[in-house]
């Protein structure tokens, strides 16, 4: 599915991350950065040694919850990666929506402060973490929605590894959309 809002293609994809060519991909990564499994582990695998080589140099203290970092891309098409840990489901009282927010909020505005033009996102926090899908769906596409125009992002993917997510966005965008 692609639509364009406020001078921004947006564009939902089943599949893997760590091929797409956006500048800048996130990471749904955990306060640690120091890798892990999922997608974490998948763009470590993707990317090689020097992204982690970079988050310890970088990042001594990992990066809190909700919160975004930099590092190169490594061996990856795209030159950017954000690490975003976000939120560990908790039953939704414990302001996990609210961190979940703060992940994809940071993480445009990082990849706005490095100039990139394109960005793509994986549902944060909805595998090992817990967060129910339908919930952080919503979540991930009204924030990103929010975050626009902006000055430098034309392209915004969102990449969802089953089919089931992908028409979970699908149904989502087109809801925020009528
Ligand atoms: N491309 C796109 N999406 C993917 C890929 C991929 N290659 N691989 C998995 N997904 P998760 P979280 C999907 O568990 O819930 C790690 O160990 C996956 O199907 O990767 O934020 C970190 O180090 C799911 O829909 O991230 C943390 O400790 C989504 O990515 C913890 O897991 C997120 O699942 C973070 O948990």
């Amino acid at each position: 599915m692609e639509v364009t809002i406020k001078d921004t293609k947006i564009c939902l994809i089943q599949g893997d991350i760590t091929l797409e060519e956006t500048d800048a991909i996130v990471n749904a990564a955990n306060t640690s950065l120091r890798g892990g499994g999922g997608v974490d582990g998948a763009i470590h695998r993707a990317g090689g040694p020097t992204i982690l080589e970079e988050c310890i140099e970088k990042y001594p203290n990992g990066c809190k919850t909700g919160e975004a970092k930099v590092t190169h891309g490594g061996l990856l098409k795209a030159m950017w990666i954000i690490h975003t840990p976000g939120p560990i489901w908790r039953g939704g009282g414990q302001n996990e929506p609210e961190l979940l927010k703060n992940s994809y909020r940071n993480s445009f505005q990082q990849a706005e402060i490095i100039g990139a033009t394109s960005i793509s996102f994986p549902s944060i926090s909805t595998g090992v973490y817990g967060f129910p899908i339908q919930k952080a769906a919503l979540i991930a596409v009204e924030t990103v929605l929010n975050c626009l125009p902006s000055n430098s992002i034309r392209e915004v993917h969102f990449v969802l590894f089953s089919n089931r997510d992908y028409q979970i966005y699908e149904k989502t965008l087109t809801k925020l959309m009528s």
